[in-house]
């Protein structure tokens, strides 16, 4: 396991590479060419650049996250070739720079979604939530304006306002997208793009649905284990794979997670380890990573992902905002720098309790 942080890049991101250089055991960073649009290809040059920044600052670039997926792609319109062959040529680039995982996710219209970025926890620190209940009272166009409002003003991954502004034409094409269409459009993106990612040796590593249910009445395929199953048979290469998010898939709490981790050996290629904290059905909130402070269990999770040799790389995922810090929700620097530490002890005893 190589423990990591994310990282949006200059001008994007309140934490700094020479903050994430000072976290004990983090030596590498997820990031990604924030200012792309969906469906743009990226340039060897710019890949190059972000790259030299990252190195410069005596940090490695692990992965990224995320090359996200136009629309026409997940809707499967006839415009979705042209799409795939940008996504193609950004692939060729990464891995002429030596970058070999990326994290997508297949999510319609809306990336992670919640119904508050800045709960407040009796202990004064904020965190995200989402609560069915709240949620069913905004209009999918009313969602963004609710969300941005306590973005703290940063713009926040896969609710490109650009996108943000056409909700309504979006709704209206994917009115016939149901969860088999969805299943076969990736079947054809990843069929489309494994050539790339042979030659390359480039793991893609599909995000879970957050909330792992279709919210406004939007198909979501990435829920459970079954399915996850069902994407890894899509296209049979240990290429195509997973990013673990324990927040992601432990939304449910029917998701067994070190069970989804278990079944999926060999095609885990990325975690995202966090906690969160059931408050009833379709209602939670996150949590700071110690199990204590919510509903999973930090060290089955940890345990299962060193029992089938995960090897890639993990970062912390959301924290609380903690300290006065302002940050986008979620990615301040201090409780995920408090996330990292934990997980690393956690991995640390686990590894030599198995190795004695
Ligand atoms: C939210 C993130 C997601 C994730 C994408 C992957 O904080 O976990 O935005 O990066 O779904 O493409």
């Amino acid at each position: 396991m190589n423990m990591t942080m994310r990282w949006f890049g200059t001008g994007y991101d309140s934490v700094t590479l020479k903050q994430i250089r000072q976290v004990p055991g983090v030596k590498g960073v997820i990031t990604t060419l924030y200012n792309k649009q969906p469906g743009e290809a990226w340039s060897r040059e710019e890949i190059h650049k972000l790259k030299n920044e990252v190195e410069d600052s005596g940090l490695t670039i692990e992965g990224i996250e995320s090359v996200n997926i136009h629309d026409s792609i997940k809707i499967g319109s006839s415009d979705r070739d042209k799409y795939i062959k940008n996504y193609n040529e950004t692939l060729e680039h990464l891995g002429q720079e030596d970058i070999h995982l990326v994290c997508y996710n297949f999510m319609p219209i809306f990336d992670w979604t919640r119904s508050d970025l800045a709960k407040v926890r009796p202990d004064g620190s904020t965190v995200l939530a989402y609560d069915d209940k709240v949620i069913s009272k905004i209009k999918p166009n009313e969602i963004f304006a609710t969300i941005d409002k306590k973005s703290n003003g940063f713009i926040l991954p896969g609710w490109e306002p650009e996108r943000m502004s056409h909700i309504k034409e979006l709704f209206s094409l994917y009115k016939n997208v149901d969860e088999k269409k969805l299943f076969a459009n990736l079947k054809y993106f990843l069929e489309a793009i494994m050539p790339t990612c042979e030659k390359y040796n480039i793991k893609m590593a599909i995000h879970p649905d957050d909330p792992a249910w279709p919210v406004f009445g939007l198909p979501r395929i990435v829920t459970g284990k079954e399915n996850i199953l069902k994407i890894f048979k899509l296209v049979d290469s240990p290429l195509n794979g997973l990013t673990f998010c324990s927040g992601s898939l432990g939304s449910n709490p029917e998701n067994d997670l070190p069970d989804i981790i278990r079944s999926s050996k060999g095609r885990i290629h990325f975690a995202h380890v966090r906690n969160l904290k059931y408050n009833g059905a379709g209602d939670f909130q996150e949590a700071a990573h110690l199990s204590s402070d919510g509903s999973l269990d930090m060290f089955a999770i940890l345990k299962a992902l060193y029992d089938i040799g995960f090897d890639g790389p993990m970062r912390p995922d959301h924290g609380r905002a903690i300290w006065g810090e302002k940050s986008m929700p979620g990615y301040g620097l201090y409780d995920r720098a408090l996330g990292a530490t934990y997980l690393n002890g956690l991995w640390e005893s686990i590894e030599k309790m198995s190795t004695k």
